[in-house]
């Protein structure tokens, strides 16, 4: 027999809007989740929002002969307008995914990405020559210049431009128009289409901030056609590439679009992430202790080598030990193919959007135990990460939608901490801080501040 889906009360037509703090809405979100456990549906001007938080049910909803990922009806279908049917926005079966998928697969495979160490390495030391010169007394934004470093990261690997962040006063532009996009993006998805057909000012910066990374895309892709050069690089894969399955080839709108693409998708998620192990880093003196001794035995003085990305064991556990408890994408969105039935009870629609919690369920005490909630490494090497149960890690998303640039995220966050903590002795601006989150479609910690100084222990 059928039964509802637990409801939080709220008001009428406005439903639970009032629950959610716009800056931290995953907050209440996961207060419910304490409260009504696995599946619990809020609703929003009369529009209803289903969050799976247990692994018993999101392992149905994982499954890719029942669900696909969703695009219609949310905040990715509001991102459309800038970056159209490239691989993050593209619907469910959508003809270019599949072109660009094939040809960009192995492109992001983990050859290419070996081949793209030396390039991360000329874009972190620019922020280890920073953090340098800042000296011990600076209180650093690591969220800030992590988002330079993803950010030119991704650009001069993918497509070979500089854009020269660490160089800039404040925000460069192109992120400055980025951020608003994306909170102005969420705002829409939220809010009733009639009230922000009301914004006009909000409404023109919207388009202007579209022009100017469309600006930028044309500029990179007319260069590089006007210029060919020898650089393999993921534009290069994209202008030369033919799709074996259909003979065809990528237009330039789409290559653009996947260029923005790229650059949306792997400097928000990546920054976050390595803003976040810092925190749990330094907030677990027995973790950073660990950590340091395995960098100085393992690479000592010498440059990170590609070679030393596989003998880092304790590094690589601290890394999925974050992404469990931190997930810079919170959240991803599923529809069942036809009207199905979840946790034996609950009816869900065909076309339906369902949100799979991925931070609950990496906080699922029937797969992590009691102590589910705390940071622990250990459980995640020595065999224990492999014998987790089917996808009760997915801070990568599911399937055939799953992040293709996870390799890429890897190395470069592999490389960028693993050269810092060779390099400086950190501690937190404040031992009192508590971690606060900031979020856009993607999460990462607030008003976090620390402190570099070059280590001398080891010259
Ligand atoms: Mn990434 C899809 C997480 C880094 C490019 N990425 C996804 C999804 C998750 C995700 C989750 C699935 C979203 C969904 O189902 O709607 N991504 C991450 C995380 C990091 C990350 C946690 C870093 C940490 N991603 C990157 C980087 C790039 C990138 C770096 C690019 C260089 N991601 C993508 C693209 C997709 C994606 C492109 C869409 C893939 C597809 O649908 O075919």
């Amino acid at each position: 027999t059928l039964a509802p889906i637990p409801h939080p009360p709220g008001w009428p037509w406005l439903g639970n809007i009032f629950d959610l703090d716009p800056e931290d809405s995953l907050k209440a979100i996961d207060a419910f989740a304490k409260q009504y456990g696995g599946i619990y549906t809020l609703t929003f001007f009369g529009n209803t929002l289903t969050i799976i938080n247990s692994h018993a049910i999101a392992q149905e909803l994982l499954d890719e002969r029942r669900f696909h990922k969703s695009v219609v009806n949310n905040a990715l279908e509001t991102i459309r307008c800038l970056t159209g049917d490239a691989l993050f926005t593209a619907y469910h079966g959508e003809e270019n995914w599949g072109i660009a998928h094939r040809i960009l697969v192995p492109a992001f495979g983990p050859a290419s990405i070996l081949g793209m160490f030396d390039d991360m390495y000329d874009i972190l030391s620019q922020l280890v020559l920073k953090w340098e010169r800042f000296g011990p007394k600076h209180a650093i934004d690591p969220a800030d210049d992590f988002t330079r470093l993803a950010f030119d990261t991704i650009a001069y690997c993918a497509m070979s431009h500089r854009l020269n962040s660490f160089y800039t006063e404040g925000v460069p532009p192109f992120v400055a128009a980025m951020g608003s996009f994306l909170r102005e993006s969420d705002g829409r998805a939220s809010r009733p289409w009639f009230l922000t057909w009301l914004m006009r000012a909000r409404n023109a910066k919207y388009e202007e901030d579209q022009r100017k990374m469309n600006e930028l895309a044309r500029q990179i892709v007319e260069e590089r056609r006007a210029n060919p050069g020898t650089r393999k690089d993921l534009l290069t894969a994209m202008l030369e590439g033919r799709d074996p399955q259909t003979g065809k080839t990528l237009t330039d709108e789409n290559i653009m679009q996947q260029m923005i693409t790229f650059l949306i998708a792997g400097h928000e998620t990546t920054s976050g992430f390595l803003s976040f192990m810092m925190f749990y880093i330094l907030s677990n003196p027995d973790v950073y202790a660990k950590l340091r001794a395995e960098v100085d035995a393992v690479v000592g003085q010498e440059r990170m080598r590609p070679e030393h990305l596989s003998r880092l064991p304790y590094m690589t556990a601290v890394m999925r030990e974050t992404m469990r408890l931190k997930s810079t994408i919170p959240m991803f969105i599923v529809t069942p193919f036809e009207d199905e039935v979840i946790g034996g009870k609950y009816l869900v629609k065909k076309g339906e959007n369902l949100f799979v919690g991925v931070m609950n369920i990496h906080r699922d005490k029937e797969v992590y135990g009691e102590d589910a909630e705390e940071f622990k490494p250990e459980r995640m090497m020595d065999g224990k990460f492999e014998a987790l149960p089917p996808k009760a890690w997915i801070p990568f998303g599911n399937g055939q939608r799953a992040c293709i640039g996870r390799a890429f995220a890897w190395q470069e966050a592999q490389l960028a901490l693993t050269t810092l903590f060779q390099k400086f002795d950190f501690r937190l601006a404040d031992p009192e801080y508590k971690l606060q989150i900031n979020q856009t479609l993607t999460i990462k910690p607030k008003n976090l501040r620390i402190y570099a100084t070059p280590r001398k222990d080891t010259t």
